[in-house]
């Protein structure tokens, strides 16, 4: 047996849905495609550990050869309804960007422990563009919303690379597009037309960036925009609409799965109210398991939180956002601030003209403003 087929073997042991190897130079070519769309992903070109660096391994890695992809299919059970409709499965799932100390960490681990068992240099942290390295692995084809897709399993897959300092056997790639021809489904459930045209998404429209990307480190304005905010509904980290309207996922969307306990257990305990007033010990027990990564200060959780309250449509919430209309943070009274406009109704009005009078902040005050002219009474 090659080595390439042992290792193929394992991952698959382990569990993987899909496994292939390529040459570090098959993703070179990606550098060209982020240029080309160098307006909307800005943000990904100028991140120093970005993919537009993971497409040249060796700048991170000198001895580099070969990327092991791996493919983890994290729809293997049920997503309580009263998450998903907050959170992506994505992060519900814990693969993406696994902690070390979980199971999804822990199957990297094994595999990497595997490699240098064999006497490979390895390194699992370099950002190889994943999408682009699976299909040139053989691993994944395209959809139009971008996705990659595992055959007979969907889109719900998560993508690992490991880079090694090995020759392997390479596979032939993928890619290509397998969605009919006249599909368009996933484009017109997205509700800002982030998707504008087969294969190319804008970023800045996605739900899922405006939900976790608009933080200070990432160097991306905070406020989310106007036009987006309603558009966001329950959400309050990541969106998966794009993937629930595709024909491709129909039959994993339908399938009956086994609980996950643990999420189970977590959906008790997890209400927009309770994130809204987000205290260290519910982030311990219900938003650091689930949402660990990316999002780290608690202010993007609240703003997050209120946009989604707003959303509801429910006056008996107003107190609620009420209460953290003082928040220290701008950012958070200007999302409050619209959220109680956007539920209206008398009280609202009532509770943002006793603000008016108090603010301080000028961006804060122009919203409410704009939100007692927004306020249907
Ligand atoms: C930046 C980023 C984001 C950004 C931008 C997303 C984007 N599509 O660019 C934001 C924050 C919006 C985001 C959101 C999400 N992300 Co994200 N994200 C990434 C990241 C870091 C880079 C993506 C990238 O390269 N973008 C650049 C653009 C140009 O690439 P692309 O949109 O993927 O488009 C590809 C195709 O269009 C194809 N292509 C281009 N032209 C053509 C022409 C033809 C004919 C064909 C066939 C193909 C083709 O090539 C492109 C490059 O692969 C990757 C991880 C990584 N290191 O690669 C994860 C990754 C793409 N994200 C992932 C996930 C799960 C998500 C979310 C579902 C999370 C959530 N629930 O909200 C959403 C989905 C949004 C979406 N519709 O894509 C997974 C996707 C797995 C999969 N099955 O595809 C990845 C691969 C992470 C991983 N390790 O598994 N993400
Ligand atoms: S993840 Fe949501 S917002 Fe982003 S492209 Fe898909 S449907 Fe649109
Ligand atoms: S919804 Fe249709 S066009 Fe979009 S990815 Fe799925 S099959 Fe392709």
């Amino acid at each position: 047996m090659s080595f390439t087929e042992e290792i193929k073997n394992y991952a698959l042991d382990l569990g993987y849905c899909g496994v292939g190897c390529i040459s570090i130079d098959a993703v070179a070519d990606y550098v060209e495609i982020l240029k080309s769309r160098n307006e909307t992903y800005d943000f990904l070109i100028r991140q120093p550990q970005g993919p537009m660096k993971g497409a040249i391994p060796k700048v991170f890695m000198p001895e580099a050869k070969s990327i092991i992809v791996l493919a983890w299919d994290y729809f293997q059970k049920d997503f309580p309804k009263t998450l998903t409709e907050k959170i992506g499965r994505a992060y519900l799932s814990r693969s993406y960007h696994p902690l070390e100390n979980s199971i999804n960490g822990a199957r990297v681990k094994l595999m990497e422990k595997f490699l240098v068992s064999k006497g490979c240099k390895v390194n699992t942290n370099i950002n190889v563009p994943a999408r682009w390295a699976s299909a040139k692995a053989g691993v994944t084809t395209f959809g139009k919303n971008n996705f990659a897709y595992v055959n007979g399993v969907g889109s719900f897959i998560i993508i690992y690379t490991i880079v090694i300092d090995q020759k392997l056997d390479y596979d032939q790639p993928t890619m290509n597009c397998q969605c009919p021809q006249n599909c368009r489904a996933c484009m017109a459930a997205c509700p800002t037309a982030a998707i504008y045209e087969p294969f190319k998404l804008n970023p800045y429209k996605c739900l899922g960036f405006n939900a976790w990307m608009r933080q200070e480190k990432n160097n991306i304005p905070t406020v989310i925009p106007e036009g987006i905010r309603e558009k966001m509904g329950t959400r309050v980290h990541g969106c998966d609409l794009c993937q629930e309207a595709c024909p491709r996922n129909r039959k994993k969307l339908k399938s009956q799965f086994p609980k996950d306990q643990f999420l189970e257990k977590i959906s008790r305990n997890f209400t927009l109210i309770d994130l809204l007033h987000i205290t260290d010990d519910f982030y311990r027990k219900n938003v650091y398991p689930i949402m660990y990564n990316y999002i780290e200060d608690y202010k993007y959780f609240k703003r997050n939180a209120a946009v989604a309250i707003g959303n509801t449509g429910d006056s008996g919430m107003i107190s609620e956002l009420a209460k953290i209309l003082d928040n220290e943070d701008e950012l958070v009274r200007i999302h409050v601030a619209w959220a109680i406009g956007h539920i209206g109704g008398k009280k609202a009005k009532q509770v943002l003209l006793n603000r008016l009078d108090e603010e301080q902040s000028i961006a804060t005050k122009q919203e409410i403003i704009s939100a007692l002219n927004n306020c249907s009474v």
